[in-house]
């Protein structure tokens, strides 16, 4: 039965990836930080088979207590502060967290290692935030960097040292260039969460409106149960390489408003969708598209989900849960 080690755990991909390698016959062991975490109920309730190890990314020690126990033939460091527009308010937590933390778990995993580097793959969540000001549309794992963002910064740091682990030391590791991915799961924090919880409450008479920031930025959405297959995919792979994981389509916020509140039957979203400068960013990601050849053609991944199916299950799932919630 193989092992594997997942930070990030209580997120929303944590939880998705535990469900996959599960149905896949793995042992998986779950990093959760803090003492009493409450989010560890929902782990406990959703992949009740996940044995629970506490540890912090920001903890080497911890992470080298992870490795003893786990064991893990691979390892997926998905823990980060990941909400960027709090990177701005919590720019060195972020730096320590979800840059310098990924350095710590790549010692971690070093050091676990040993002599031998083939006992051990890893798997680095790196982001499509990294593009920031892209240099090139549809971005690929070649574009050039270029954050815009505190957390855009500290996931570049984590990409390169990926790939520094990777040259100095053999490591198999790879970086997943993950573009934008959704679910029921999301973050409320997260714009698209945020709507179809905003309109669910609409339709519902619970709440009379939604107050965004910024309407016109573009980003590539997908449906977060199919990227963890992608993550997985990257380590059966015989070498650690780079891989952009995105639709190839991208959508405005606007259309996102206006495909959320259709599936709940409101056909004019203008009405109840207000704007405030206080959702602005101090620098913004205009357009985010990605290009997935190289992931469609090496790992023989494809999205299953489309922008509308994913936009309409989401609105479906807050619909339920805000009625289960007023009762
Ligand atoms: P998420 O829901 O925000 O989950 C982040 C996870 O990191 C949570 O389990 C959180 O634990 C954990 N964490 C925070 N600080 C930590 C620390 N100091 N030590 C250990 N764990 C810590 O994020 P997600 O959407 O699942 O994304 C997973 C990863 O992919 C993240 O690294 C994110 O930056 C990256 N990514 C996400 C997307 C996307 O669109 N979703 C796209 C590209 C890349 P708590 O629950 O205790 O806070
Ligand atoms: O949903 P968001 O907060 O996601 P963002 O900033 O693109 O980051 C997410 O995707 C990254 C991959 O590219 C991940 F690495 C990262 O961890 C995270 O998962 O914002 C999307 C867009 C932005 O342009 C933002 O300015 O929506 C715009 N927006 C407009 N009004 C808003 C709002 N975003 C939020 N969160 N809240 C608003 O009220």
């Amino acid at each position: 039965m193989p092992r594997a080690l997942i930070t990030g755990v209580t997120g929303q991909d944590g939880l998705y990836l535990s469900e996959l390698l599960l149905s896949k016959g793995y042992e998986v062991y779950g990093l959760v930080r803090g003492q009493n975490n409450p989010k560890i109920e929902l782990v406990r309730r959703t992949v009740p088979d996940v044995k629970i190890l506490t540890g912090d990314l920001t903890d080497l020690s911890s992470l080298v207590r992870a490795f003893s126990v786990s064991q893990p033939d691979e390892v997926y460091n998905l823990g980060a502060i990941s909400f960027v527009a709090y990177s701005w308010e919590n720019a060195s937590l972020t730096s320590d967290v979800t840059g310098k933390g990924v350095l710590n778990i790549l010692e971690a995993t070093r050091l676990y290692a040993g002599d031998d580097i083939s006992k051990v793959r890893f798997y680095q969540a790196s982001s499509s935030e990294m593009y920031g000001k892209v240099q090139d549309v549809p971005q690929k794992e070649s574009t050039l960097l270029w954050p815009r963002s505190p957390y855009g910064v500290a996931k570049v740091f984590g990409h390169y040292m990926t790939i520094n682990y990777r040259e100095s030391y053999g490591l198999h590791a790879s970086s997943g260039i993950l573009f934008n991915h959704e679910s029921p799961r999301r973050g409320p924090e997260f714009v698209t969460r945020k709507v179809t919880q905003a309109v669910a409450r609409i339709k519902l008479g619970l709440q009379d409106s939604v107050t965004l920031g910024n309407l016109d930025a573009k980003r590539d959405w997908g449906f977060a149960g199919d990227y963890v297959d992608a993550m997985w995919r990257m380590l059966q792979q015989p070498e650690g390489d780079d891989y952009v994981v995105a639709t190839g389509q991208t959508q405005s916020i606007e259309r996102l408003l206006e495909v959320a509140f259709q599936a709940a039957g409101i056909e004019d979203w203008r009405a109840y969708v207000k704007q405030d400068p206080r959702f602005m960013r101090p620098a913004e990601v205009d357009l985010l598209i990605g290009d997935p050849t190289k992931a469609r053609e090496v790992l023989g991944w494809e999205p299953k989900v489309s922008f509308e199916e994913l936009i309409t299950m989401m609105v479906e799932s807050d619909l339920a849960e805000q009625k289960a919630l007023a009762r």
